[in-house]
C-alpha cells in the first residue's frame, strides 16, 4: 500500500479510536446513572432548602445539570426554607421508593426521626451542602447514635474554616492598612439563618480566630437570613445604634454583604474604606463589588456539588466505598485577585 494511502487509513483510525473514546467515555458518564446490575435508571429524590440566594440558585443548577449529565432521574422538591416541608418530601421519596435521597438540611437538628425512617426503608442519603447536628464526618461504627451513622455521605464545605479564614483576613488586613492596633476593633456580624450549620460554624471559626485578638470586638450580631433585603435591614439598625464606631462587617454570605453595603452608603460611610467588608461564598456579585472597592474579601465556599453528588450517588448504588465526608475545596478573594478571577467564575 502506498505511503499516502497508509496515511490516510491511520488518520481514518486515529479519529474512529478517538470517537469511540469520547462516546465512550460519555456513555460512562451517562450509563453511571444506572443501577449495576439491574439496567434501572437511578431515581434520586433531592430535598433543596429554596432559592435565598445566589450561591443557593447555583447550587440548585448544578445539581440538576449533574442529574442528566449522569443519567438520573432528579425528584426535585423546594422546601421554601421550611424544615417541615423538607421532611414531607422525604418521606414521600421513600414511598415513591426512590433509590437515592439527597437532602440540604435547612437546620441541622430535628433529622433523627426521618433519616431513621430511610434506614429502615433501605434507601440511603446523601447531605448535601449542609450537615446535621453532631456530625464530624468520622462514623463510629460501635455507636449506633453518631449522628455520622444516621446517614451515607456529607458532600459540602468545612464552615468552621471558612469562619477562621475570614478572620484571619480581617486582622491581616487591618494591620496592613493601620487599623490592627486600635482599641476596640468593633466589628458587627450578619449571621446566616438561624440553627444553620453554616451560620453556626461560621460564627465559631470567626470567633475562634478573634479569641487572639483581644482588641477585636464583635459589638453586634444578627441574622440577616443569608438574604440581601434582611442584611440591608439589619445593617441599617446597627448603623442606627452605632454608626460611627462600626469599623468592619463579617458577613456569612455575599448578598446579605451586599445588601449591607447599600446600608452603609445610605448611611454616608463608605463601605470597603470606612467599614471594611468581609463575607463568604465568592459569588458573581461579590467580584463586582470588590471590583468596585465595596467589598473588601470573599471566601470561597462552592456551591456547585452537582458532579460530587451524582459520582457519589452512583459509588453508593454500585456497592463501592464513598469518604464519609466529601469536603469541598476552596480558595479565598479579595480586592488584589478579584479582577483576574472575575472571569472564569462559574456562579
Ligand atoms: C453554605 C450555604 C449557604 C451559603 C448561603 O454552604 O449553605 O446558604 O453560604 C446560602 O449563600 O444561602
Amino acid at each position: 500500500m502506498k505511503a499516502k494511502n497508509m496515511c490516510a487509513v491511520i488518520a481514518a483510525l486515529a479519529a474512529v479510536f478517538a470517537l469511540t473514546a469520547l462516546t465512550g467515555c460519555q456513555k460512562k458518564k451517562a450509563e453511571g446513572g444506572v443501577t449495576q446490575g439491574m439496567n434501572k435508571k437511578i431515581v434520586m429524590g433531592y430535598s433543596q432548602i429554596g432559592a435565598e440566594s445566589e450561591w443557593r440558585t447555583a447550587c440548585t443548577n448544578s445539581v440538576k445539570q449533574a442529574a442528566a449529565d449522569w443519567n438520573i432521574e432528579l425528584k426535585f422538591s423546594d422546601a421554601q426554607q421550611k424544615q417541615e416541608n423538607q421532611l414531607q418530601a422525604i418521606r414521600s421519596f421513600i414511598q415513591q421508593k426512590v433509590d437515592i435521597i439527597a437532602f440540604t438540611p435547612v437546620v441541622s437538628t430535628g433529622w433523627e426521626a426521618i433519616l431513621r425512617e430511610c434506614k429502615d426503608a433501605k434507601i440511603p442519603t446523601i447531605c448535601v451542602d449542609r450537615t446535621i447536628d453532631g456530625s464530624d464526618g468520622k462514623a463510629d461504627p460501635n455507636d449506633a447514635n453518631d449522628p455520622d451513622n444516621l446517614f451515607t455521605a456529607f458532600i459540602g464545605s468545612d464552615f468552621k474554616l471558612e469562619g477562621q479564614r475570614a478572620a484571619t483576613w480581617l486582622v491581616n488586613y487591618m494591620n496592613q492598612i493601620g487599623r490592627g492596633d486600635k482599641n476596640p476593633v468593633n466589628i458587627v456580624e450578619l449571621q446566616g439563618t438561624v440553627g444553620a450549620a453554616a451560620a453556626t460554624d461560621r460564627k465559631i471559626g470567626f470567633e475562634e480566630v478573634l479569641a487572639g485578638y483581644p482588641n477585636y470586638k464583635i459589638i453586634k450580631s444578627q441574622t440577616g437570613n443569608f438574604t440581601r433585603s434582611e442584611g440591608k435591614q439589619v445593617m441599617e439598625a446597627f448603623l442606627k445604634s452605632d454608626g460611627a464606631i462600626i469599623d468592619a462587617l463579617y458577613a456569612h454570605n455575599d448578598d446579605m454583604a451586599i445588601g449591607a453595603i447599600q446600608a452603609i452608603e445610605e448611611y454616608g460611610r463608605k463601605p470597603g474604606t470606612d467599614i471594611i467588608v468581609v463575607s463568604v461564598d465568592a459569588v458573581k456579585g461579590a467580584f463586582e463589588a470588590m471590583m468596585a472597592g465595596k467589598l473588601n474579601a470573599t471566601i470561597e465556599c462552592n456551591p456547585l456539588l452537582g458532579p460530587q453528588v451524582m459520582d457519589t450517588a452512583v459509588k453508593i448504588l454500585s456497592g463501592q466505598p464513598v469518604q464519609k465526608w466529601v469536603v469541598s475545596e476552596e480558595s479565598q478573594f479579595d480586592q488584589t485577585n478579584a479582577a483576574a478571577a472575575y472571569p472564569s467564575r462559574q456562579y
